[in-house]
């Protein structure tokens, strides 16, 4: 529930602002492009200021079409010297200075930093204003709840990019927290949006991705009876995908008895991306434990050291999670 002190506050900072930097997470995922640039569109119709949206990382290549995605910028293009006067973040999943990446330089110079999530801040204490709320199933929820309490003016790119956003990360209406996201969804319908057009806007990865991923699906390992099943996407392999691979969890995730999804990225040859994912089984302490973390049913993280001591690593911590569960 957004206060009306939160509002207060927002109101003055971005009035008293000239110059306003939204950030999404490094490596941004749907909802936290669509929420920043949904956010950024309502500020200049509602203001009229002047707003710079920028990342770090890379933004998968199913979300090029979305409005407004050229007004993403990467901080490496941005003036080394822009004046920034309040920086919003948005989406960033508990720790603000960890996971902004090399964008932090100009959040740093901010005289305020707002922050926006579906996901409780631990960096509190950088912030002017929190707008946190752990029971909303996006953070693009949270700038609808914003947009309604505060009365903004709001236009058909606002209502498709929220929609982008809910759509992403509630994996299609799968992910939802309570009936409230669906009830921003019905709303977003009756204002114009399509969900199957949205919907398809994202599916336009390119052929290599695809082929790449399919490929790695068709080599899976399985181990434990066939509860786990690991894929593995090589260096030679992961300049076709877009850093992600959600293609080979998704399908994997499909596979009768299968409990745990392990995907290794090889990166960089020392340089291995873990991606976990448990149906109805825990991954997040076997994230932590390989020095990463994220949610109970999808975790991971990224290690430096060989494939092949990787693979060792995660499967021995996956075993140990199997045999608890027998
Ligand atoms: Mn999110």
């Amino acid at each position: 529930m957004i206060t009306q002190k939160q509002l207060d506050i927002f109101d003055e900072k971005i009035r008293a602002a000239n110059s306003i930097f939204l950030f999404a997470h490094k490596n941004p995922d749907g909802d936290a492009i669509c929420s920043v640039l949904a956010m950024a569109r309502l500020i200049e119709l509602n203001y009229d200021k002047e707003v710079t949206c920028v990342y770090d990382g890379n933004i998968p290549d199913n979300l090029d079409d979305v409005p407004l995605r050229k007004r993403f910028r990467f901080f490496e293009k941005i003036e080394e010297d822009a004046r920034v006067d309040v920086a919003i973040v948005m989406d960033m999943d508990c720790r603000v200075t960890h996971n902004i990446g090399g964008a932090a330089r100009f959040m740093e110079r901010a005289r305020d930093v707002i922050e926006i999530d579906h996901h409780q801040n631990e960096d509190k204490d950088c912030c002017a204003l929190c707008i946190d709320d752990d029971t909303a199933a996006a953070t693009a929820e949270i700038v609808y709840e914003l947009m309604k309490r505060a009365g903004w003016q709001a236009d058909f790119v606002v209502w498709r990019l929220l929609m982008t956003a809910i759509i992403t990360d509630t994996g299609c209406f799968k992910y939802v927290k309570n009936g409230n996201v669906l009830r921003i969804a019905a709303d977003l319908v009756d204002a114009g949006v399509d969900i199957q057009r949205t919907i398809s806007g994202l599916n336009n990865k390119p052929r290599k991705t695809i082929v790449t991923e399919a490929a790695s699906v068709g080599k899976t390992e399985f181990y434990f009876k066939n509860r786990l099943a690991l894929a593995i996407i090589d260096n030679h392999q992961y300049k076709n995908i877009d850093g992600r691979g959600e293609t080979v969890l998704n399908l994997l995730g499909q596979m009768h008895g299968v409990e745990y999804i392990v995907l290794l990225k090889e990166q960089k040859p020392d340089q291995i991306g873990v991606s976990l994912r448990g149906r109805g089984r825990p991954v997040n302490t076997v994230a932590v434990a390989l020095g990463g973390g994220g949610h109970e049913f999808a975790a991971g993280a990224v290690m430096h050291d060989s494939l092949e001591n990787v693979k060792k690593k995660v499967l021995d911590l996956l075993a140990k999670e199997v045999r608890k569960k027998c």
